[in-house]
Parts: C-alpha cells; structure tokens; sequence
C-alpha cells in the first residue's frame, strides 16, 4: 500500500466565495499525480456544507480524500485574543495551520495556500527528507532583497525587531511541516499567537514572520520549482513542472493578461464549481476591485507594454492586448 500524501489547507470564507480557490487547488494537485492525496481542510463555522459538499465532490472526481478539521472550538478557548488584529491584514485562516500539529496526528505535511496551483507531481515534493529539519521551503531572496536595504529601512527594522534572521527567510504560501520535530520542541499555537501580540506592530506577514523566526535554524532550502511567484510567470513560456502561487492581484480579483491566469481557470473548470467558470471570469472583470486597481493596472500594463516594444517581440504585443489570452479564456467556457 503506497503511502498517502498529507495536504492541508485553510479555508475561511464569511462571504462563500472563497472554497472554490481551494477547490482549484485540490483539482490542480490531483491532476498531476498518480499517488494517494488526503487533504486536510482547516476551516471554521465560516465554511457551509454546500462548500464542503463541493470541495469533496472535486477531491473525489480524481480519486483523492478529504478530512474536515474544525479549528471552532479551538479558537474560541483563545477568545481573549483578538485574532482578526493581529493577522492584521491577513484573515483569521492566516493562522489554522498553526494548529496542525496539536490537532493531528500525522509525521508530515505539505501546506499550500489558496492562491496556488500545483502544476507537477506532488510527490515530487512529498519525497524530500525532512529528517532534521523544521520545514522545507524555498529561499524567496525576500532576506536578501531586504538585507541590501540601509539599516533604518522599515522592513530592515522590522526584522532586527523580531530577531529574524534574514539568510534563509522564507515565504509561508508553500511549504513541508514535519510536525513530528515541531510537536516536539513547540507548542506552535501558543507561541504563536504571544510572538502576534508582542510583534503586533512589527509583523507585515505574521505568520510567515513566526515560522521564520522559529524554524530558521532547521530550514531546509528546496529546490525554486516548487514554488514560484506568479509575476515570473510573464518571463517564461512554459509553465510545467512549478508550483505556482499568486502572491500579489489574485486572478479571481482581476484579468492581469499573464498567461498563467489561463491555468486557474483551467483548474477551476475540472473543479466542482466548473459550471460556473463565465460567472466568476466576468466577475472578475467588473467588480469593484477593478475600479479600485484600475490605476494600478494602467501602470502595469504601460510597464509592460514599454519592455515588450523594447523588446519588440510580436508574440508578447499580443498577449499585451489581451486579445490572444481573452480568446483562449473564452474558448476554455466552451
Ligand atoms: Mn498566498
């Protein structure tokens, strides 16, 4: 009997809207491997049973096996402390997966985010030895990009603040928990949400902050493909063999034109909110986002308007317009 691949996810979702990001992170990571996947869904009173309904409708379209992890209860013995604060601008599921050590009882886990799409063999990952270590994950150059920065620079201070070394600093969105060595030397949760309310003003991303801080030591640095931002998406043709993961506008918010957009669509077609795909494209088109990034889109696109004529290269003119993109979009509604 082969052995199953744990991936956790949080999902909390006041508005309902949100499940179906997870559901296109289920589909796109059972589309790409052939091994046993159980996902474990940390979420709160905030998820509805049509959602669950759903999310366990995508798993099992590819063979894969949900497990509901209610951190209600949980959650409600730390009343006292006010977590929609401190995740600051963060949700309050910024925070479950503090909780998987104490509330399961498996030796290993992957942890995605949301805004993700696996888009390679999961047990790819899976397979790296954890043995000593905390955590896998990659080095996202965050440390040193902030290293490089004067010493009084805000984030800079930030992290001389917390004590966070910055050589190996790491982004949370994708990464390998082995909870045995965590459950050991931690009592994650409580730590947690002490080092929120000591930081309060110093963390920008505080759970990412908190890992790194604790883990640090025993990180161990994985290969780049497992996990990659999506504005690098804009500079390569293929997007195979990645773990993606939209760290800034996320593609249900807005139509940015890049490319890799086409894939969380993709994925959120084989998904059990597939037969709402026109719905949520054009949703993404019209809301109020829009308005709000509009400027913020003008300036991208000038931006990238500018490198592609410098570079004057006709294939990316045309993705520049949308043009060959919004056809691909609207044939993938067909
Ligand atoms: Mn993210």
């Amino acid at each position: 009997m082969p052995d199953t691949i744990n991936v956790a996810l949080s999902i909390w979702d006041p508005s309902g809207t949100y499940s179906r990001h997870a559901g296109v992170v289920i589909a796109s990571v059972l589309k790409n491997t052939k091994s046993n996947v159980m996902f474990h869904l940390l979420h709160d009173e905030t998820l509805s049973d049509g959602n669950k309904q759903k999310l366990e409708e995508t798993a099992t379209k590819f063979d894969g096996k949900v497990n509901f992890i209610d951190v209600t209860d949980e959650m409600k013995k730390h009343s006292g402390v006010d977590i929609a604060r401190i995740t600051g601008a963060f949700t309050p599921g910024s925070v479950f997966r503090l909780l998987l050590p104490r509330l399961t009882k498996m030796s290993k886990v992957i942890y995605l985010d949301c805004d993700v799409v696996v888009n390679l063999d999961i047990k790819e990952f899976w397979d790296i030895d954890l043995d000593g270590y905390y955590i896998a994950a990659i080095n996202d150059k965050a440390g040193q990009t902030i290293s490089d920065k004067p010493l009084l620079s805000n984030s800079r201070f930030r992290m001389w603040m917390m004590d966070i070394p910055l050589e190996n600093y790491f982004n949370s969105g994708v990464v390998m928990l082995n909870l045995d060595e965590i459950r050991r030397d931690f009592n994650l949760f409580e730590e947690g949400l002490k080092f929120f309310e000591h930081y309060e003003r110093c963390t920008e991303f505080p759970d990412q902050d908190l890992l790194n801080k604790l883990f640090s030591k025993k990180t161990r640095i994985i290969d780049p493909k497992f996990h990659v931002f999506a504005r690098e998406a804009m500079k390569r043709k293929d997007f195979s063999n990645t773990i993606w993961h939209f760290t800034g506008e996320k593609p249900w918010n807005i139509h940015l034109g890049n490319p890799l957009e086409l894939l969380y669509w993709q994925y959120l077609k084989e998904s059990a909110w597939g037969n709402h795909l026109i719905e949520y494209m054009l949703e993404a088109r019209s809301s109020k986002y829009v308005h709000v990034h509009t400027s913020d889109c003008y300036k991208k696109i000038g931006r990238r308007l500018k490198l592609n004529v410098v570079k004057s290269l006709p294939a990316n003119i045309l993705s520049v317009l949308y043009g060959e993109l919004l056809f691909r979009m609207r044939n993938l509604g067909r």
